[in-house]
């Protein structure tokens, strides 16, 4: 158990080893406290988030997955996931960059996955997107209506379930047909999505995760600006 462990005597690698035990186990204060300890050694928050949660998160899914966890415990590690991004969260926002453009993002209908979600709205946020989240379980109606309020110049959509993911095609439809379409990027993710699927619903890009969703974010919206690189 943690309580025994000093974790100012661990090294870094060890430390980042922890907090994937940590988060397999589902203990959120035990993670708070190890995220809290790198920073304080001055890793970067993009660091601790990437090699400490998302590595930790990878593990449980492969664990899920394999049938060696079952939901209560991915729940109570997702706990412990939101916990530590919730510390980094401020962190990797405060970037004071410049607002580059607006996005609306959504978990969508008939879907609860929403670690993903979060974790690109932070990234977009801190690389000065204006976000508006809508959740989880996001119907037609609901991103319809917040692309007609927030006028974002992109939507974002995520699908964790190879049943959910059609949907984003329905979405794409309506916009379509409501001529909202070509005001908008539509970039998508989620783990069982791939760049032909993005394709075949018209979507503008898939992103394998936040970073890459960052990086596709600011190129497309510059080409579509018309303003090079
Ligand atoms: C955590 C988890 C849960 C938690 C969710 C908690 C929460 N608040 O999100 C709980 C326990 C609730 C859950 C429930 C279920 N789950 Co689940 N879950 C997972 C798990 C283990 C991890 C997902 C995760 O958070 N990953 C970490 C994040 C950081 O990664 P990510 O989500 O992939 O997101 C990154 C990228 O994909 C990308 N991205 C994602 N979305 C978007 C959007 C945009 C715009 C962009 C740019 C990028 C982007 O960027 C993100 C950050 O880098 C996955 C396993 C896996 N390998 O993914 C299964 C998994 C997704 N679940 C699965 C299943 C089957 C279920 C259930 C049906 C189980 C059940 N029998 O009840 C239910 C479904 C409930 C529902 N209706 O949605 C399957 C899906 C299989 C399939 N192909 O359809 C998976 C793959 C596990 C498996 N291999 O069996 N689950």
């Amino acid at each position: 158990m943690n309580e025994e462990i000093d974790i100012t005597k661990l090294e870094t690698p060890e430390l980042l080893e922890l907090i994937q035990d940590d988060l397999y186990d589902g203990l959120a204060d035990e993670v708070v406290a190890s995220v809290n300890e790198l920073l304080a050694r001055e890793m970067t928050p993009y660091d601790v988030l990437n090699q400490g949660l998302v590595a930790g998160m990878d593990i449980v899914g492969k664990d899920f997955r394999d049938g060696i966890l079952f939901v209560p415990e991915v729940l109570m590690a997702a706990k412990a996931m939101k916990a530590g991004m919730e510390i980094l969260r401020p962190l990797l926002v405060e970037t004071g960059a410049p607002q580059i453009g607006t996005l609306v993002i959504g978990t969508v209908k008939g879907d609860i996955h929403d670690i993903g979600k979060n974790l690109v709205s932070m990234m977009m946020e801190g690389a000065g997107f204006n976000v508006i989240n809508l959740g989880i379980n996001t119907d037609v109606d609901a991103f319809l209506a917040a692309i007609r309020e927030h006028k974002p110049d992109i939507l974002g959509m995520s699908a964790m379930l190879t049943t959910t993911m059609p949907y984003m095609g329905v979405v794409i439809e309506a916009l379509e047909e409501q001529g909202l379409r070509e005001q908008l990027l539509v970039l998508v993710g989620g783990a069982p999505l791939n760049d032909a699927f993005a394709e075949e619903i018209r979507a503008d890009a898939y992103c394998r995760d936040a970073a890459v969703g960052v990086e596709k974010a600011k190129k497309l919206l510059a080409i579509k600006r018309g303003q090079p690189n």
